[in-house]
């Protein structure tokens, strides 16, 4: 064995510390090229779907364990409640797919601590205590194998079930809580990892999304080494940064006091202001909540999804969109619609999207311009998110000397001129560019260079 490398249990955990920039970039082309996941909240909250005991209880659905203050003895009897009947994994990966969705991130065990697999080192989850009695995780990675999009689990470090985890519960007041760390390092090591062995061999995702990073009992050394385990068990795999200590609250990117591992931050609910060096991921749910919640219909439109993804990948992020599935295994059809419309308009817009990274210097000309360039030529693309006038100037970008310029979803080669003290001034056709429904953006297709200070 080389000397970075250590036997646990057999399996020979590597040091990838020193993974260079040239594998690092290879391992996470297809990630960085596929722009926009759908993350899958689903578990025994779904069966709560933000209510208890016949009341409404506030906050995250997910949370409603904590929320509610149901001990765990109540919250446990969902479990007999939980019996989806109507999942159906490939229609699941249809919607996806549908939706120009390139890979599928899934709860496998959030917070409350309930599995969607069969776990032998649990007995609580969706084999050992439902009527269900079916294995979720793998008919969902086969059903994402057979139609050829990425399939990846998200894993909460934070456990409200496992006993050696109860200090970072909700239940014990802040200064009532012992010290836990002999207790959960024992639960990290004899409960966690093998569980995140069960569902790296067993179900072989690409991305591991893990959370519930910030509790106190976890700490900086157990993240950094918990990335070599995942990494060992299967070398090609994808980690965010919440495998460690080092983010820097919902801004999701790492605290810059250290190095911290994780491939990618996790700006949550938010996109960021300006463009990272770092790979980086927004994860946003459509509506107010991750897991579903009967009463929660403040749904966010099509367009203002669809503009959360171009101004992410404008500043060369990703976009992770939510679906919290109902107890019965159904996606919300505000979700599926809206999904609908983010498909439509990625077949007309989708070379702007996949497969670009950001200008060097202008992600955007003002807060109506957003910017995309190909990776590895001179295509530039300007989308405009609201109805251009009948003239567009853009002061960022120079057209190559006989550049043909389109409005994606449209051949017609549009009038232009450049001029250095004015910039590229494009006219528009008179008669509008007819297009089946709403029309969320105006994405200008043109072969030139940026021009930089
Ligand atoms: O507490 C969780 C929450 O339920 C949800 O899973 C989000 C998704 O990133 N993460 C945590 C909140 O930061």
């Amino acid at each position: 064995m080389k000397s970075t490398e250590k036997k646990e249990n057999g399996l020979v955990v590597s040091d990838f510390s020193n993974e260079s920039k040239a594998d690092f970039d290879h391992r996470m082309k297809w990630w960085r090229d596929a722009r926009l996941g759908m993350f899958v909240h689903w578990g025994l909250y779904s069966v709560a779907a933000g209510m208890h005991n016949g009341k409404d209880v506030s906050g995250l659905s997910s949370w409603i364990m904590w929320g509610g203050k149901i001990p765990l003895s109540e919250y446990k009897e969902y479990a007999k409640e939980f019996n989806p009947i109507k999942y159906d994994p490939d229609e699941w990966v249809r919607i996806a797919k549908n939706a120009g969705m390139k890979y599928i991130v899934i709860t496998s065990k959030h917070h409350e601590g309930f599995g969607l697999w069969d776990s032998k080192v649990s007995d609580y989850d969706v084999m050992d205590c439902t009527l269900y009695k079916k294995d979720i995780l793998k008919s969902l990675s086969v059903a994402c194998k057979k139609q050829g999009i990425k399939f990846g689990l998200y894993y909460s470090i934070l456990d409200w079930y496992h006993p050696d985890a109860q200090a970072n519960s909700y239940l014990i007041p802040k200064d009532e809580k012992p010290d836990n760390k002999e207790n959960f390092a024992q639960y990290y090591e004899e409960y966690m990892k093998p569980q995140l062995y069960e569902i790296i061999t067993q179900y072989d995702p690409d991305i591991l999304w893990f959370d519930g990073e910030w509790i106190p009992d976890f700490t900086h050394e157990q993240g950094l080494a918990l990335y070599q385990y995942v990494r060992s068990l299967k070398p090609s795999i994808i980690i965010n940064n919440r495998v460690d200590k080092g983010r820097e609250g919902m801004r999701g990117m790492n605290k810059s006091d250290r190095d911290y591992a994780g491939d990618f931050g996790t700006p949550e609910q938010e996109i960021l202001e300006n463009k990272s060096t770092l790979d980086w991921e927004s994860c946003m749910t459509m509506n107010d909540t991750w897991g579903y919640k009967t009463k929660d219909n403040n749904w966010k439109s099509a367009k203002r999804l669809i503009h959360d993804l171009i101004d992410a990948v404008s500043k060369g992020g990703n976009y992770l969109l939510n679906v919290g599935p109902t107890s019965e295994g159904i996606i919300p059809a505000a979700s599926i619609s809206r999904l609908a419309e983010i498909g439509k308009w990625l077949e007309v817009n989708k070379e702007a999207i996949y497969e670009t990274e950001p200008l060097k210097e202008h992600f955007k000309e003002n807060e109506n311009i957003r910017y995309t360039k190909k990776k590895g030529n001179d295509l530039i693309y300007a989308v405009l998110l609201e109805k251009p006038e009948s003239e567009v100037v853009l002061k960022y970008v120079k057209p190559d000397k006989d550049s043909k310029i389109v409005i994606l979803g449209n051949d017609k080669s549009l009038h232009w001129t450049y001029e250095p003290h004015v910039g590229l001034k494009i006219n528009l056709p008179e008669t509008d560019i007819a297009e089946p429904g709403e029309k969320y953006s105006w994405t200008f297709k043109i072969n030139g260079k940026e021009i930089t200070k």
